[in-house]
C-alpha cells in the first residue's frame, strides 16, 4: 500500500529554551528541528512519502492537509494546548491522526481526538501498527516496554528540511541514562542502561548532515552523552578522525553530567572533536537536597571546580538548577545566586521542582496527597507549583523569583559572561568556534543588530563595558560575546515579562491591601482618622488586583503571575471586604465593586 503522510511538529509556547527574542538577531525562526518526527518518518515502509510541517518555522496550509492521508504527530507535555488545536484542525479536515512522543506515551489517556497513539520507541511500535493499518484493523492504542538497541534507529530523514530557519541541528548518539534522580523521568522513558548507536553508524548521520549542505552546530540532545564511558571516547575518536578530513564543518554541544569533569581524556577529546558547549544537570549547591533527590552523580566532588575545570578545558558550561526540595533550607535562593554568579555559568536554567508524571517524585508525592494537579511541562520561570512543598509555598516562590531576577538582571549576567571568557583558553577558540556556526555575513548581520539594539537599551552600559572589555582583553572572544549579548536579551525579556512585572506586582499590591487594612483597623477602633484614606486605597487595590487576577487566568498565554501571592492576596482582599461589609454594609459594595473571586474557578 501507498500512503502520503504529513508529519506535524505542534508550536512550542515561549519558554527558556525558546529564546525567541535572540532567534531575530541571526535570522532564524527556531533553535532545532524536531528529531522525533525526522526519525520517526525514516522509518516508514520505504514506499510511503513523507512531507513535514514544523509549526514553529512554517504555518500548516489546508493544501499540506489535503495531500495527506494521514497525520503523525508528536509532543512533550508543553505542547499540550498547541496539539490539541492541532488535533481538533485535523479531525476538522477528516484524516486521521496518529499521535507518540513523550507526552503521548506519559499521559495518553488523558487527550482527546486522536485516533492512534503510538507510543514509547517508534524502533519498536511503529512496525506493528502500520501492519494493522494496512491490514484495515489499527488498534487505539500501541507500547512496548521494550528498549531497542539504537542499531534499530535509522539515519532521520534530514532531506525533508529545509535547514535555513534553524539555528542548529540535531544528532542522538545514546538513549538512557544510568543515574537515578528522583525527578527525572528520562529514566522512565528510555531506561537506566544507555544503548549507544556503533561510531560508524553515528558518524554516518554527521555525514548525512554534510552531505545535505548543512555546515555549523549540532546538538547531540542525549540526556547524558558521556553515559557509556567506553562508547563515547569510541565515538569522539571517529567523530575527530572525520572532522579533520573534512575541514572541521561543524561545532558540537549536548548534555552530560557532572563527573564529565573528572575525566581529562574525555575533556580532551570533546574538545578535539569539536564540542563548545555542555549542558549539566547541577541542580543544587545544597548536599542534602542532591541527596534527597538521589543526584549522587553530584556528590563527593567540588561543583565549582568542576565547572571550572571544563571551562577551562575549551567548553562553556551551561546548567539546569532546581529550587523546591524538601530538604531546601531558607537561604536556597542565597546560595544558589551565588552558585551560579561565582562559577561564571551565564545561561542557567533554574526551574521549580516539577512533579513529572511517570517519576519516582510524582509517585512519593501522589503517596504524600501533596499533588496539586497535572504539571504543566515548563517548569521554568513559571511560577506556580504543582506540588505542596516543604517549605511554606509563598516563601519557596518568592525564593525562586528572586533567583531569576537576581541571575538575570544585566549587569550581574555580563558579569558572568566576562567570567566565562576570561577561563575559556584561546587556543580552542570560544570566538573561533562560535564564530565557525555561522557565517561571517551572519556574524555581521548579529553584531549589527546587536549592537544597533543593545547599545541604547536600559541595559547598554553593562552591554558597551562588556563588550570594551573583551575587545580589549581578548578581541578573539568577541563572536562569542555577541552570542552571549544576543542570548541576554532573550533571557532579559522572558524575565521581564514573565517574572519581575507580574511578581513585583502582586507583592506592591499585597502589601498595599495590607497597609489598608492595618489602616481599617485603626479606623474601626476609633483610633485612626485618617481611615476612609485606607478604605479608598484598599478598595482602589482590590479593583486593580482583580483586573490583574482575571487577566492572568483568562489568558492561556499569561499563566505566570504568582500563584500563591496572588491566593495570598485574595484571602487578604475578602477579609478586607468582609469587616467592611460588617461594618459598612453600604460602602463595601461601593468599593470592591464585585466578589473576590475564586481562583481556581477562574482558570478554567
Ligand atoms: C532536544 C530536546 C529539546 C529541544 C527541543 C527541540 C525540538 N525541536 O525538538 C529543546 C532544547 C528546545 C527542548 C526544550 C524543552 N524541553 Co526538551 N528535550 C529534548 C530531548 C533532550 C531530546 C528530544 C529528541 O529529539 N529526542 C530524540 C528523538 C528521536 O527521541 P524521541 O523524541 O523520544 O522520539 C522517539 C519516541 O518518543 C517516538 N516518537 C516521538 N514522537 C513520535 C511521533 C509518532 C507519530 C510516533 C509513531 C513515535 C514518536 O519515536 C521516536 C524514535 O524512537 C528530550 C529528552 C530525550 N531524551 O528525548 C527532552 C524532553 C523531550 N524535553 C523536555 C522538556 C521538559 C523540555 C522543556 C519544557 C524544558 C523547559 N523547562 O524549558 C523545553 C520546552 C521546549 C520549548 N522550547 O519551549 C522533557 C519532556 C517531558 C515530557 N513528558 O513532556 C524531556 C523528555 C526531557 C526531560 N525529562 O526533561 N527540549
Ligand atoms: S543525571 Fe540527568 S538524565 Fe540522568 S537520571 Fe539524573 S536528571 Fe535524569
Amino acid at each position: 500500500m501507498n500512503m502520503k503522510v504529513l508529519l506535524v511538529y505542534p508550536e512550542f509556547p515561549e519558554t527558556f529554551w525558546s529564546f525567541r527574542g535572540s532567534l531575530g538577531f541571526v535570522g532564524k525562526k527556531a533553535n532545532f528541528p524536531p528529531l522525533s518526527l525526522l526519525t520517526v518518518a525514516a522509518l516508514l515502509p520505504g514506499n510511503y512519502e513523507a512531507r513535514i510541517v514544523d509549526m514553529n518555522v512554517l504555518s500548516l496550509r489546508q493544501a499540506d492537509l489535503d495531500w495527506a492521508d494521514i497525520v503523525f504527530t508528536s509532543a512533550m507535555l508543553v505542547q499540550k494546548e498547541s496539539l490539541a488545536r492541532l488535533v481538533e484542525r485535523v479531525n476538522k479536515a477528516g484524516k486521521p491522526i496518529v499521535a507518540g512522543g513523550p507526552y503521548p506515551t506519559q499521559c495518553w489517556e488523558g487527550i482527546a481526538g486522536v485516533d492512534h497513539f503510538v507510543l514509547n520507541e517508534a524502533e519498536v511500535t511503529l512496525g506493528a501498527f502500520i501492519a494493522d493499518l494496512e491490514a484495515g484493523c489499527a488498534r487505539k492504542v500501541y507500547q512496548s516496554a521494550e528498549k531497542p538497541d539504537l542499531e534499530r534507529t535509522p539515519i532521520p530523514r534530514y532531506d525533508l528540511l529545509d535547514f535555513k530557519p534553524y539555528s542548529s541541528m540535531m544528532l542522538q548518539y545514546s538513549r538512557g541514562c544510568p543515574n537515578d534522580c528522583e525527578f527525572c523521568d528520562i529514566i522512565e522513558l528510555y531506561g537506566r542502561k544507555p544503548r549507544v548507536k556503533p561510531p560508524g553508524q553515528f558518524v554516518g548521520e554527521i555525514e548525512s548532515l554534510y552531505r545535505l549542505g548543512y555546515r555549523g552546530g549540532i546538538f547531540i540532545v542525549d540526556d547524558n552523552f558521556i553515559g557509556n564511558r567506553v562508547g563515547v571516547k569510541e565515538v569522539l575518536r571517529r567523530i575527530i578522525e572525520w572532522q579533520e578530513g573534512h575541514g572541521r564543518p561543524f561545532t558540537f554541544s549536548t548534555e552530560a553530567s557532572v563527573d564529565l569533569a573528572k575525566d581529562e581524556e574525555l575533556l580532551a577529546l570533546m574538545v578535539k572533536a569539536g564540542f563548545t558547549m555542555a549542558f549539566l544537570g547541577i541542580e543544587t549547591p545544597v548536599v542534602e537536597s542532591l541527596v534527597s533527590a538521589h543526584k549522587t552523580a553530584n556528590l563527593g566532588i567540588s561543583l565549582h571546580d568542576s565547572v571550572r575545570r571544563i571551562q577551562e578545558s575549551g567548553i562553556e558550561v551551561t546548567a539546569g538548577f532546581i529550587i523546591g526540595f524538601d530538604a531546601d533550607p531558607e537561604d536556597v535562593a542565597e546560595r544558589q545566586i551565588a552558585f551560579i554568579q561565582e562559577s561564571g555559568i551565564a545561561t542557567a536554567m533554574v526551574g521549580l521542582l516539577s512533579a513529572l508524571p511517570g517519576t519516582a517524585l510524582y509517585r512519593r508525592l501522589a503517596a504524600e496527597g501533596r499533588l496539586l494537579g497535572e504539571s504543566s511541562g515548563d517548569n521554568t520561570h513559571e511560577l506556580r507549583l504543582d506540588f505542596v512543598p516543604k517549605m511554606e509555598a509563598s516563601k519557596l516562590i518568592d525564593a525562586y523569583a528572586r533567583v531569576l531576577t537576581s541571575i538575570y538582571d544585566p549587569k550581574r549576567y555580563f558579569e558572568r559572561c566576562g567570567v566565562l571568557l576570561s577561563r575559556l583558553p584561546r587556543r580552542t577558540g570560544a570566538g573561533r568556534a562560535a564564530a565557525a556556526e555561522r557565517s561571517t555575513l551572519e556574524n555581521a548581520r548579529a553584531f549589527f543588530l546587536s549592537f544597533a539594539r543593545q547599545s541604547f537599551s536600559r541595559y547598554g552600559l553593562h552591554y558597551l563595558r562588556f563588550l570594551a572589555t573583551t575587545l580589549l582583553h581578548r578581541p578573539w572572544a568577541l563572536a562569542k560575546a555577541i552570542e552571549k549579548s544576543i542570548h541576554g536579551f532573550s533571557l532579559f525579556e522572558i524575565t521581564r515579562t514573565k517574572v519581575r512585572r507580574p511578581w513585583a506586582m502582586a507583592k506592591s499590591l499585597g502589601q498595599e491591601l495590607e497597609l489598608s487594612a492595618k489602616r481599617l483597623d485603626g479606623l474601626m477602633g476609633g483610633k485612626d482618622i485618617a481611615g476612609i484614606e485606607g478604605i479608598l486605597a484598599g478598595a482602589r487595590a482590590i479593583r486593580r488586583g482583580l483586573r490583574l487576577i482575571a487577566a492572568a487566568y483568562s489568558a492561556h498565554s499569561a499563566p505566570g503571575l504568582v500563584e500563591s501571592q496572588l491566593r495570598t492576596f485574595t484571602e487578604r482582599a475578602a477579609s478586607f471586604l468582609g469587616d467592611l461589609a460588617l461594618r459598612f454594609p453600604g460602602l463595601s459594595a461601593d468599593a470592591a465593586g464585585r466578589r473576590v473571586p475564586d481562583l481556581p474557578a477562574m482558570r478554567n
